[in-house]
């Protein structure tokens, strides 16, 4: 039988496939089964009751009732049994463990964007830890998408202004594929993600590290990356306009006062306490709005930062 499931269906990468193959398999067999018995009889009662003569007369019969008891109980009993076993899956599909990994997920033309419980995100690409129940919570910033993994047995709409919900404990390392599945546009069949499933301990370091595209990046396209990816560009421009925060250009090497009067150089320990410890020296005309990225940045993208800072001259 499982020569057969890998035939026909994908590999079985969460804890929900198995139910959700078990019914589907079903639901073929019986499907086939049927189709063969009637289509079989049909064929056979045009061979057997053909008409032999001109004058051949057929006995008139109007009911069978042990005949219609049987075909009206038996698909009874099927739809019935498949309605409570589909209605299980389905509850078990919609509710997350309570104690599930918690990851927003927002789809727009044409991509997939990831934000972690520490504020981290992602752009199409989402890591999980293996054997651990994740939740999330997606919406969408346009119009109509699909949240769908076919590894996963896992589909759901994703709707502008609300919030939809889907779940999976991920069982089987190593990457899946997840498409869009409600037709978005142009774009819509480029709309793709991946989901990378690790052990516990290369999950942790991913978090610490990044992925192999990041530590490759040069320091200055991976903080101009920080400032899209993790909040920056929401209040800090590059090109000199003040938003809710001072605007980046040209501020290495300058030297900004404070609110309380004091004054330093802008230089590389400045932006980084400028992250860690932002209402330690709020900058003069400003509030001090500014979240703490403490924890929340890697080192590496800390440095990105700094240099990126500096090539806005
Ligand atoms: C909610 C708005 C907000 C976000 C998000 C934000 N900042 Fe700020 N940031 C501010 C404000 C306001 C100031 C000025 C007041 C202060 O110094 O705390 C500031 C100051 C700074 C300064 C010092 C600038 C100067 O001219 O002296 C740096 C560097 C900085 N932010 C970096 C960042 C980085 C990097 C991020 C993203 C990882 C970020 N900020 C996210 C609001 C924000
Ligand atoms: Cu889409």
């Amino acid at each position: 039988m499982n020569w057969f499931r890998q035939l026909i269906l994908p590999i079985e990468g969460s804890t929900l496939a198995r139910d959700v193959d078990n019914a589907y398999l079903f639901v073929t067999l019986v499907s086939l089964f049927f189709f063969v018995l009637v289509a079989g009889l049909a064929a056979l009662f045009v061979w057997r009751y053909r008409r032999r003569g001109p004058n051949e007369i057929t006995p008139h019969i109007t009911h069978n009732l042990g005949l219609e008891v049987t075909w009206t109980t038996i698909p009874l009993v099927l739809v019935m049994g498949l309605f409570f076993w589909g209605f299980y899956g389905f509850m078990r599909a919609q509710i997350a463990p309570g104690e599930a990994m918690e990851v927003q997920v927002t789809a727009k033309k044409w991509q997939w964007q990831f934000e972690y419980p520490d504020g981290m995100r992602t752009l199409n690409e989402l890591h999980v830890p293996l054997g651990k129940p994740v939740r999330l919570v997606m919406t969408a910033e346009d119009v109509l998408h699909s949240f769908y993994v076919p590894s996963f047995r896992v589909k759901h709409d994703v709707i502008p202004n609300r919030y939809t919900e889907v779940w999976f404990e991920p069982t089987k390392a190593g990457t899946h594929q997840v498409f869009c599945t409600e037709y978005c546009g142009k774009g819509h069949s480029d709309m793709l993600a991946k989901i990378v499933v690790e052990d516990e301990q290369s999950y942790q370091k991913w978090l610490i590290e990044g992925d192999e595209s990041m530590k490759s990046m040069p320091l200055a396209e991976l903080g101009k990356l920080v400032w899209e990816n993790r909040g920056c560009s929401t209040c800090h421009a590059l090109d000199g306009t003040r938003g809710q925060g001072p605007s980046w250009k040209g501020i290495f090497g300058q030297t900004h006062k404070f609110a309380d009067g004091a004054s330093a150089p802008v230089d590389a320990n400045y932006i980084r306490e400028s992250l860690m410890e932002p209402q330690k020296h709020v900058v003069q005309g400003f509030e001090g709005i500014m979240p703490t990225y403490q924890g929340l940045l890697r080192p590496r993208e800390v440095l990105g930062v700094i240099e990126f800072i500096k090539t806005l001259k």
